[in-house]
């Protein structure tokens, strides 16, 4: 496009003031990386797509309001708000915490008590009636789920939040939307541009050449990834439900169509979007058609967009793949250095949970050292538990690095938290067992899987205190790691599995559900009087690790966490090098006291450190120095 045409257009939608030099100088800064992702999947019509990009940009940069506007400042002006470790998340569904989301403004004091920086409310835009995966099948992106409030609740909520410092996160499901959505009846209508915003294909050919190379997300459920739709007479790409029908991102409509939706909602004052199931977005023959180098392009071309109108927009892409693939989601982009803000630390998860059950953290050090480095400027989604099911992504490579069998140590695990394995403390329920992979996931609260549950029924005092000292042992490295931490809800209760889900019909079919409890407010109250029981330990325990968090600037997520040859295969060593200083930290997952030469220590703190979670000072200068079983351990030089 023509330099005068440009400025023509932005004078027409913005005038000729601040608003329209701001965003001649942020589509300055942003549209050649915007060109040069779009051609990655549009380059047949890659001036038409500018030009609406464009359009739409404008459109919705002139509808910004005067708060969000100087937000956009704040945040240019801070660009690190995502990576600070004041920055702590929270994530809940709205009617199992609060009922609905005017609702939410009476529990502020219990985010405030955890310093809650980062809400994410699980799926509330308009889902299909029935089942819809928990949200994750969206009917209508303009409206909210009636139950929850309206538009405007959903706008006066960010306002009253951002007064609290609190930013709200929303979950953009983008792969697919729901049968029922106004695309999908126009489709099957006959129109054929909405034809085009879906795969379909008229018989078995191509998609059973597909099948050959795609998995299965939901083999119990929604066995295979397309549908045959009767109106439609063609088969439907679903790659979750036979009800969620993904879209055709190799249609720029549809890139078009959710950017749309991405500026509406930032407008709203939402501040950050969760992109769900990102990995999937693009397709392509003979691939499993997941983690392709054109999701990154289009997750790229978003995130550029949006920055022209809505820098304080972030991206968190929720890819949960092999260690391998998981950096692009943030960095390596061809063209900005960044594809999204943020990304979910699902290796961590994973080799957390590992760990605890085999008390060994080799394979741990192995995954972990071998994951690169991220941009300085992107942060992780650290996370001990979701509302998803727990995938044992474990590659076998690193299994093999340490002695392990991968099939075999994925199988242990499986068997370990769904309780099969003799002696387990855990309490956790198989999802999705597929008999063709050997894949069981698993459902089940993090109080359960790390053994609470089991141990408050034995009424075993030592029983308990190790499945509360486990519980904070996965919160102290979830906090340690550098990023935003998600506190996932409940878990600061350490509340058991919700066994009632299977009464639900809408929800007896999907385990997910048993790790979805309602919010029991009346615990909150008792153990504010009464902390001296297990909720009341777990819940003081994490407040007080959130605490320390907040007082060590060198948890910035700026800075890498390095994991380090342990002295002792029970311990994760991890390094963090900040020019503060360095922070030297150890997880024991070994249920007996660890001795580690104090050099481990003094190598990099000199002859005496702090340890920041106990307050304790250790003198290095001797020979070594006791770990308690399951202590985290945070040390800086005084
Ligand atoms: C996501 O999960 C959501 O978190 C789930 O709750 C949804 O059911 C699903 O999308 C469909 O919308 O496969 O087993 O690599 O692991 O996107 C859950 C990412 C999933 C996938 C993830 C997906």
């Amino acid at each position: 496009m023509r330099e005068d045409e440009l400025d023509q257009l932005i004078t027409k939608a913005l005038g000729t003031g601040p608003e329209a030099t701001t965003f001649r100088l942020r589509w300055n800064r942003w549209s050649p990386a915007l060109e040069q992702c779009l051609a990655a999947a549009y380059s047949g019509s890659l001036e038409e797509t500018l030009q609406r990009v464009l359009e739409l940009t404008l459109a919705a940069a002139a509808r910004r309001p005067e708060d969000l506007r100087v937000l956009d400042e704040q945040r240019l002006l801070n660009p690190d708000w995502l990576q600070r470790p004041e920055m702590v998340g929270y994530v809940c569904y709205t009617d199992r915490f609060a009922g609905t989301l005017a609702g939410i403004t009476d529990h502020l004091d219990h985010l405030r008590e955890l310093n809650v920086g980062y809400l994410h409310l699980m799926p509330l835009l308009m889902p299909r009636e029935g089942e819809n995966d928990g949200g994750y099948a969206v009917a209508d992106y303009t409206r909210v789920r009636p139950d929850l409030g309206t538009m405007d609740d959903l706008e006066n909520l960010t306002r009253t939040l951002r007064g609290e410092h609190i930013s709200l996160v929303v979950d953009l499901v983008l792969n697919h939307v729901a049968q029922e959505h106004e695309w999908a009846d126009r489709a099957r209508a006959g129109e054929q541009r909405y034809l085009d915003y879906f795969l379909t294909f008229p018989d078995r050919t191509q998609p059973d050449e597909y099948e050959r190379t795609l998995p299965e997300v939901f083999p119990d459920f929604a066995p295979g990834n397309f549908t045959f739709d009767d109106a439609l007479q063609r088969w439907v790409w679903t790659t979750f439900n036979s009800y969620q029908w993904d879209v055709n991102w190799a249609n720029p409509d549809v890139f078009c169509e959710y950017l749309a939706i991405i500026l509406d909602l930032a407008n709203r004052g939402v501040e950050v979007l969760r992109l769900d199931a990102i990995a999937f977005i693009w397709k392509q023959l003979g691939t499993t058609c997941q983690n392709l180098p054109t999701v990154h392009d289009l997750t790229e071309a978003l995130r550029a967009a949006a920055r022209i109108v809505a820098p304080a927009l972030a991206f968190k892409a929720e890819a949960i793949v092999a260690p391998d693939d998981l950096i692009h989601y943030l960095g390596t982009g061809r063209h900005t250095g960044q594809v999204s803000d943020m990304a979910y630390h699902n290796t961590l998860m994973v080799q957390l949970w590992s760990s605890l059950a085999s008390r060994d953290a080799r394979l741990a050090e192995t995954a972990l050292r071998r994951l690169p480095a991220k941009p300085t400027s992107t942060t992780w989604g650290t996370y001990v538990r979701c509302h998803d099911d727990i995938g044992w992504a474990v590659m076998d490579e690193d299994a093999a690095a340490v002695g392990l069998n991968g099939h075999a140590h994925r199988h242990f695990l499986s068997d370990f938290y769904s309780g099969e394995f003799p002696g387990s403390f855990a309490r956790g329920l198989v999802f999705q067992a597929n008999p063709a992979t050997g894949d069981r996931r698993i459902s089940g609260s993090l109080a359960s899987l790390a053994g609470l549950e089991t141990a408050v029924e034995s009424g075993d005092p030592g029983a308990i205190s190790f499945a509360v000292d486990r519980i904070l042992l996965l919160h102290a490295a979830i906090l340690g790691w550098g990023g935003v931490p998600l506190l996932y809800m409940g878990d600061e209760l350490g509340l058991p599995n919700d066994d009632g889900f299977a009464a639900d019909p809408a929800h007896a079919a999907d385990n997910r559900w048993v790790h979805r409890p309602s919010m029991p407010w009346e615990l909150v109250d008792d153990i504010h009087e009464k902390p001296d029981q297990p909720a009341g330990w777990v819940f003081l325990g994490i407040r007080h690790l959130v605490g320390v968090r907040r007082r060590t600037p060198q948890l910035h997520a700026s800075v890498e966490s390095t994991v380090l040859p342990s002295p002792d295969h029970r311990v994760l060593l991890v390094l963090r090098q900040h020019p503060l200083g360095p922070v030297v930290q150890m997880y024991n997952f070994g249920e007996d006291e660890v001795w580690i030469p104090a050099g481990t220590v003094g190598a990099h703190c000199g002859a005496v450190a702090e340890e920041l979670i106990s307050g304790d000072h250790y003198d290095l200068t001797t020979g070594q120095f006791k770990l308690w079983p399951l202590q985290a351990a945070w040390f800086v030089a005084p």
